[in-house]
C-alpha cells in the first residue's frame, strides 16, 4: 500500500476510535457515480455513503447553493427566525404533502423525533396512562446508533454492552400482519415503526400488500403508522418514497440521508396538524435542526431528484441491474439470490453470515474499480448514486460479474 493511504489509515487507526472497520481504500475526491483514492484510482461508487448521495457526489447545484448561503448566514439557532427556514418548511410540506416539519439532523434524532411526537399524541389524543406508551418494532430493525435506537433492537452488535434499555418497545416478526394485528390489541400501543425495505438487514423487501396491510391495522386500531424512509426515501426505491408502492400513506415520514444529497447532515418528521401540534414550544428542538444551511441544501437537492428525474432512472436502472445480477446467479453458485427495488439491491453469498466471502469479494470489486460493502457478512448491498446511467449499469455490473467470477476461481 502506497505511504499516503497508509498514513491516512494509520492516523485514523492511531488517533480515532475504532468504531467502524472500513475497507482499506482511502477516497479523496468525489463526483456523480465517481470516488477516486489518494493514488488516484477511479472507483464505482455502490455505497452512496448508505444512500446518502443519491444525487451523486458534490452535485454543482447543491454545492454552489451550500457555498452561496455559507457565505450569508449558516446559523441562528431556533431562538430567532430566519430568512430560509419558512420558505423550506413550506417546500418540503408541500412537496411531501404533509400539513408540518420538524427539522432535524441525523436519520436516528429523526427517529427519536418521530418516537416523542408519537408518544405525546398517544397522551393526549389516544388517551394512553402516562408513560405507558408503547411502540411497536420489528425484528431486523435500524434506526441508528441512540440508546433509543438500541434498545428496539435484536442485533447483539447494536445492543451488546449498552444497558439497561429504553422501556416501551416491542418487537414483531418484520413482514408478519397477524403478528401486528396481535400486537396492536394492546390499548397502550401508540406506534408501530418500519422501515419499509429493510437496510441493514440486507435489503429485505415485505411481500406485496404489506405496507398497505400496515395502514390498513393503524386506521383500524388507531396506532400511527411511522415510516423510517431515512435510508429508503427520496428516490432510493424507484418512487420517491418506497411506501408510495402501496396505500400506505405514513403519519409520520422520517427523512434523513440523501435530503442533502450527502453535503451535511439534514432530517426531517413530516405529519399532519394532528400529530405534529402535540409538540409545543420548549418541548423539542435541536442546535442545529432547520439551520439556514440545511434549508437550502436540501431544497436544492430535492429539486434535483425531479429536476433530473431520479426516481424514474432509479426505476429503470435498478431493473436493469437485477436482470444482470439474475443472469449471474444463474451462473455462480456463489450468488444465492438478488433482491431489492429501484436502486437498493443486495446479492446473497451462499455462505454463513460470518464467513469472509462478502469482504473479499468486496476486496476484488476494489481491486477492479468499484467499492461496495458487505452487510451482516454473507450479504453484499449496491446501492449507486441515482444518477447513474445505463451505460454505467453495464459497466459496473461488468465488474461485479468478474470479480465474483475470478474469486470463484481462486478459491
Ligand atoms: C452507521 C447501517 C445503513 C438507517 C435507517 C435511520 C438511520 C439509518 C433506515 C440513522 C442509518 C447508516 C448508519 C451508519 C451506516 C448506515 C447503515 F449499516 F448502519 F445500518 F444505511 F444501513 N434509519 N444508517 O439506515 O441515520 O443517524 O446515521 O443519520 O451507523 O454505521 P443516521
Amino acid at each position: 500500500m502506497i505511504d499516503i493511504s497508509k498514513r491516512a489509515i494509520d492516523l485514523e487507526n492511531k488517533y480515532g476510535a475504532h468504531n467502524y472497520h472500513p475497507l482499506p481504500v482511502v477516497l479523496s475526491k468525489g463526483e456523480g457515480i465517481y470516488v477516486w483514492d489518494v493514488e488516484g484510482k477511479k472507483y464505482f461508487d455502490y455505497l452512496s455513503a448508505y444512500s446518502a448521495v443519491n444525487q451523486g457526489h458534490c452535485h454543482p447545484k447543491i454545492i454552489s447553493c451550500l457555498s452561496d448561503q455559507a457565505k450569508k448566514l449558516t446559523l441562528t439557532s431556533r431562538a430567532f427566525y430566519n430568512d430560509t427556514l419558512g420558505e423550506y418548511e413550506k417546500f418540503i410540506t408541500e412537496y411531501f404533502k404533509y400539513d408540518k416539519v420538524l427539522p432535524m439532523n441525523t436519520g436516528v434524532e429523526g427517529g427519536e423525533t418521530a418516537n416523542k411526537i408519537a408518544r405525546k399524541w398517544g397522551y393526549e389524543v389516544k388517551g394512553i396512562e402516562e408513560n405507558k406508551a408503547k411502540i411497536i418494532f420489528v425484528n431486523g430493525n435500524f434506526w441508528g446508533r441512540t440508546l433509543a435506537a438500541i434498545s428496539t433492537s435484536d442485533d447483539p452488535l447494536s445492543y451488546k454492552g449498552f444497558g439497561p434499555y429504553m422501556p416501551g418497545y416491542e418487537t414483531i416478526p418484520y413482514n408478519d400482519l397477524d403478528a401486528l394485528e396481535k400486537s396492536f390489541k394492546d390499548k397502550n400501543v401508540c406506534a408501530f415503526m418500519v422501515e419499509p425495505i429493510q437496510g441493514e438487514a440486507g435489503v429485505v423487501v415485505p411481500e406485496e400488500g404489506y405496507l398497505s396491510g400496515i395502514r390498513t391495522l393503524c386506521d383500524k386500531y388507531n396506532v400511527l403508522f411511522i415510516a423510517d424512509e431515512v435510508q429508503t426515501g427520496i428516490g432510493r426505491t424507484g418512487k420517491m418514497l418506497a411506501t408510495d408502492y402501496e396505500d400506505a400513506r405514513p403519519d409520520i415520514l422520517i427523512l434523513g440521508k440523501a435530503l442533502s444529497g450527502g453535503v451535511l447532515p439534514v432530517s426531517a418528521v413530516l405529519a399532519d396538524d394532528e400529530i405534529m401540534m402535540c409538540i409545543r414550544p420548549g418541548e423539542h428542538g435541536s442546535t442545529f435542526g432547520g439551520n439556514p444551511l440545511a434549508c437550502v441544501v436540501a431544497k436544492s437537492a430535492l429539486e434535483v431528484v425531479k429536476d433530473e428525474n431520479l426516481v424514474g432512472n432509479a426505476l429503470l436502472r435498478g431493473n436493469q441491474f437485477r436482470d444482470r445480477l439474475k443472469n449471474l446467479s444463474n451462473e455462480s453458485e456463489l450468488v444465492k439470490k438478488v433482491r431489492g427495488k429501484g436502486l437498493l439491491n443486495a446479492i446473497v453469498i451462499d455462505d454463513d453470515e460470518d464467513s469472509s466471502t462478502a469482504w473479499n469479494i468486496c476486496m476484488k470489486m476494489k481491486d477492479n474499480g468499484l467499492i461496495a460493502k458487505p452487510t451482516h457478512g454473507n450479504i453484499i448491498r449496491f446501492a449507486p448514486p441515482l444518477v447513474i446511467s445505463e451505460s454505467e449499469v453495464d459497466e459496473s455490473c461488468e465488474i461485479i460479474e468478474q470479480s465474483i467470477k475470478e474469486f470463484s476461481k481462486s478459491n
